[in-house]
C-alpha cells in the first residue's frame, strides 16, 4: 500500500531514498533527522534540569500608565515541588512580564512543571494554559503545549512537560492556549540550549562557551544576553481587565519592549541582582492587593561588558510586528537564525538586524576599546562608554505616541556599557551588576 501519493514518498520509497534498506542501517550510518531521532535508542542524559512555572495574572507598569497599571497574564518562576495550594496563596495575581529566561544544556533531561493558578481579575474566565517551546523538535504532542492536539492545564491543576533538547540554539516559549491573546497578554519568554561543545576541556579559538557546536570557535563568546522583543497593545490588556472584546486585526501597539520594559527601565538591573536599590526595581502597585507591590518586570536588558570581549545577543521576537534593530558604532555579526547556525558563508555582518514575529537571531559583536577621554556615564562599576541597541523606527522609541522625559527615547532601546575593565566573569545569562 505504499506510494499512495503519486510522485510522493511512500514509506518504502522514503526508506529507499534515505538509503535505509533495513533499520539497522540507520544506526550504522548515524542517520540524523526525524527518522533517526525516533528510532535510535537515546543515550542517558547528562543531567536533569527541573523547573517550575506558574501561570496567572497581574499588573505591569508602562510609561504613561504608572498610576494605572496594565493588566497582564504571564509565567512566574516557582518551586517545582511546592503544592498547588501554596502556589495559589503566594503567587495568584502576582505575575511578571516577560517570562523567566530558561537556560538548558543540549542532551540534558528537562522537566518543566506548569501550574495554573487561575486569574484573580477575571474569575469568570476558565482559561487553561500551556507551555509551548517554539521551534523545538518535540516528537510527543503531549509535551508540545498545543492544546488542540494534546492538553491544556486547567485552573488548580499542574502538568510536567518533558524535553531532551537535541539541537542547540536560541528559541522562545509561550502559552499556546488562545495564543493570539495569551501571548500578547505577556505569556512569552526565551529558552536557549547551550551546545555540548561547551564541555570542551581545552578552549577553541580561545573560547570555552559557544552559541553552536561550530567545531572552530566561530560562535564563541565571553558574555551572553537574552532579550525578548515585543509590543504591547493597550486594547487587549484593558479589554481583558474590563471584560471587553478586542479585534486582533485592529492591533496598534502603544509600547515597544525589551524583556517587558521600555527605555530607560530596560537599563535597570535585574530585580534579582544583589544590592539593587528599590529605586531601580520595576515595582507595580497591584490594585487587587494591599500588601507590598509586585516586581512585575524583573528582567533587565542591560548589556555590561569589558573592552575587547565577544558578546552574544540571544534575540527573539514574540510580538506581531517585524523589528529592525541597530547598534550604532558596533558592527553586528549574525551567526544564528531560528536556532540554526548560519553555515557555508550564510552568516553576515550588518548594521540593521531584521527580526520578524516568532523569529530568533544569534548576534555576536566585539566590545570596542574603552575611551577614557569620553565617558558617557558612570555607575557603581565606574565610568563607561555607551552604545545604544535600539529600534531603527523612531515611532518605536516612543510610548503612548510620545517620547520619554526631556525628549529622550522611550520604548525599544537599551544600552551596551563598555567599562574600563573591571567586570567579573559572567556566571549566568543576562547577569547585571550594580
Ligand atoms: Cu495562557
Amino acid at each position: 500500500m505504499e506510494d499512495r501519493q503519486p510522485g510522493g514518498l511512500g514509506r518504502r520509497n522514503f526508506l529507499k531514498a534515505a538509503g535505509l534498506g533495513a533499520l539497522g542501517t540507520v544506526v550504522a550510518g548515524g542517520m540524523v533527522g526525524t527518522l533517526g531521532r525516533v528510532l535510535l535508542p537515546q543515550p542517558a542524559s547528562a543531567a536533569t534540569t527541573t523547573l517550575g512555572l506558574a501561570a496567572t495574572d497581574g499588573y505591569a507598569t508602562m510609561p504613561g500608565r504608572e498610576d494605572d497599571p496594565l493588566y497582564i497574564f504571564g509565567f512566574i518562576p516557582v518551586s517545582p515541588t511546592a503544592t498547588i495550594s501554596q502556589l495559589i496563596t503566594t503567587y495568584k495575581g502576582h505575575v511578571q512580564m516577560s517570562a523567566p529566561t530558561i537556560d538548558v544544556k543540549q542532551g540534558d533531561d528537562v522537566k518543566v512543571t506548569l501550574t495554573n493558578l487561575g486569574l484573580i481579575q477575571r474569575p469568570d474566565l476558565g482559561d487553561g494554559h500551556t507551555v509551548h517551546w517554539h521551534g523545538f523538535d518535540i516528537p510527543s504532542p503531549l509535551n508540545d503545549g498545543v492544546p488542540e492536539t494534546s492538553v491544556a492545564v486547567p485552573i488548580g491543576r499542574q502538568i510536567t512537560y518533558f524535553y531532551r533538547p537535541h539541537r542547540e540554539g536560541t528559541y522562545m516559549y509561550h502559552c499556546h492556549f488562545e495564543d493570539v491573546e495569551h501571548v500578547q497578554m505577556g505569556m512569552a519568554g526565551i529558552v536557549f540550549v547551550r551546545p555540548a561543545q561547551d564541555d570542551t576541556p581545552t578552549p577553541i579559538a580561545g573560547f570555552t562557551k559557544f552559541a553552536y557546536n561550530d567545531g572552530d570557535g566561530s560562535t564563541g563568546y565571553h558574555r551572553h544576553f537574552a532579550i525578548l522583543l515585543n509590543e504591547v497593545w493597550a486594547s487587549f490588556h484593558d479589554g481583558g481587565r474590563d471584560i471587553q472584546e478586542s479585534v486582533p486585526t485592529d492591533y496598534d501597539p502603544q509600547w515597544f519592549t525589551l524583556n517587558g520594559r521600555c527605555y530607560p527601565q530596560t537599563t535597570w538591573p535585574n530585580d534579582a541582582t544583589p544590592g539593587v536599590p528599590d529605586s531601580l526595581r520595576m515595582s507595580t502597585p497591584n490594585p487587587n492587593f494591599d500588601d507590598a507591590p509586585d516586581h512585575s518586570q524583573p528582567n533587565s536588558s542591560l548589556v555590561q561588558v569589558n573592552p575587547g570581549e565577544r558578546v552574544l545577543l540571544r534575540l527573539a521576537n514574540l510580538g506581531y510586528q517585524q523589528h529592525a534593530m541597530q547598534l550604532p558604532g558596533i558592527p553586528m555579526h549574525v551567526v544564528g537564525q531560528d536556532a540554526s547556525r548560519l553555515v557555508g558563508g550564510t552568516d553576515y555582518w550588518t548594521n540593521t538586524l531584521y527580526i520578524g514575529p516568532g523569529e530568533a537571531r544569534d548576534v555576536l559583536f566585539d566590545a570596542p576599546a574603552y575611551n577614557a577621554a569620553r565617558p558617557s556615564g558612570s555607575d557603581t562599576r565606574g565610568a563607561y562608554n555607551v552604545y545604544y541597541f535600539k529600534n531603527r523606527d523612531w515611532r518605536r522609541l516612543s510610548s503612548l505616541g510620545a517620547p520619554g522625559d526631556g525628549g529622550a527615547p522611550s520604548g525599544m532601546a537599551t544600552e551596551v556599557r563598555v567599562y574600563a575593565n573591571d567586570l567579573p566573569d559572567q556566571n549566568v545569562v543576562s547577569q547585571t551588576y550594580v
